[in-house]
């Protein structure tokens, strides 16, 4: 048995896809590593709680030696009871003729519960990845309602945003993804981020210098930024495995420090870059090894990337004033 204590893990949304993929891993010690004991504390709404409850009994029959308990809960007071790491996956879907707009409006209101659950029960160091959508707009109304929590711990996920430019680089290059560094991903999650490859690096070489300039102006773009759709076409389901996979690489790179390299995750802006301070923005991010996040604060930008951050600052700041009641 390990000496470790166990921490509360809470995944919301946890029977949904992500969440099946997800707690299997958190569980197996592919995020918080192999003698990190976990209590997965698993919030669904009401009708989720059959499918949930179906989720549980696979988990318990899966005899994961890392898993020392599991709460299954439609009550998030009691899902986020002393928590140290909150996946907030859980949201509504976009549904037949609904735009960005209106999946704002919908999922808003559940991000302030769920940020004042989170403020009245979770542990002093709870760190809190949101990965429900729109992911950088829940987590600004999560982050907004729970007072007592430093806002430097509410993140929202633009790593799967990353790690899909990773992968394309990777193929174009013909070489295994682990030779491609230095791709950063800016903004908010939606077609208007901006997949920086400025100082990316494939076996070493610039990608500015060796790639192709039209096929990284549009394609490499236009792919990175619409991929989510491309999948929902290809599979007649959204990204499930590769989302859940992105969440464990963003909390356990928190969880473990990243060396000195910058990786992509949207925090509340500080006002770097002239970014309306308070948005949830990606940006370059270096995990410490105590747990925090330093903010690349020296990045070149081109006018080209500073006029495609400020489009995806706009972005966010016309959904923050869509949700201002929330806040
Ligand atoms: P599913 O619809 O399969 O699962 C969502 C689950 O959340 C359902 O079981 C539902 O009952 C539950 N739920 C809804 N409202 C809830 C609430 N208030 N509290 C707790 N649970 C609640 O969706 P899934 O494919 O798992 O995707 C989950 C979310 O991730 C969606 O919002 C989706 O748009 C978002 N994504 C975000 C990505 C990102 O890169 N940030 C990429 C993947 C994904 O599209």
């Amino acid at each position: 048995m390990s000496a470790k204590p166990a921490i509360r893990v809470a995944v919301t949304g946890a029977a949904g896809n992500i969440g099946y993929s997800l707690l299997w891993r958190i569980a197996s010690g592919n995020c918080f590593g192999a003698d990190q004991p976990v209590i997965l504390q698993l919030l669904e709404i009401p009708p989720g709680m059959d499918r949930l409850n179906g989720v549980c009994m696979e988990l318990t029959d899966s005899a994961f030696p890392l898993v020392h308990g599991i709460v299954a809960t439609s009550d998030a007071n009691v899902a986020f009871d002393g928590v140290n790491q909150a996946f907030l996956v859980g949201s509504r879907p976009r549904g037949p003729g609904m735009d960005r707009s209106d999946l704002v409006a919908a999922n808003g209101p559940i991000f302030v519960g769920q940020g004042k659950a989170l403020n009245d029960n979770a542990a002093d160091d709870v760190r809190v990845i949101v990965v429900g959508n729109p992911c950088n707009t829940n987590a600004l109304i999560a982050n907004a309602n729970a007072p007592d929590i430093p806002d430097d711990r509410f993140t929202a996920m633009t790593r799967l945003d990353h790690n899909r430019a990773m992968g394309q680089l990777a193929a174009k290059a013909g070489r295994p993804v682990a030779d491609v560094e230095g791709v950063i991903v800016w903004g908010n999650h939606s077609p208007t981020m901006y997949p920086d490859v400025s100082k990316a690096t494939v076996q070493g070489k610039s990608v500015v210098d060796t790639f192709d300039a039209d096929w990284l102006g549009s394609e490499f773009h236009k792919t990175v930024s619409t991929r989510g759709k491309a999948i929902i076409n290809a599979r007649g389901a959204s990204s499930a495995a590769s989302a859940a996979n992105a969440a464990l690489d963003h909390m356990r790179d928190w969880w473990t420090g990243t060396n000195g390299k910058p990786v992509s995750m949207a925090l509340p802006s500080k006002g770097w870059y002239g970014i309306p301070e308070g948005l949830m923005f990606s940006v370059p991010t270096i995990c410490e090894a105590d747990g925090s996040l330093t903010v690349v604060e020296d990045w070149e930008l081109s006018d080209h990337a500073k006029a495609k951050i400020a489009a995806s600052a706009d972005e966010l700041l016309k959904e923050r004033a869509a949700v201002a009641e929330l806040l």
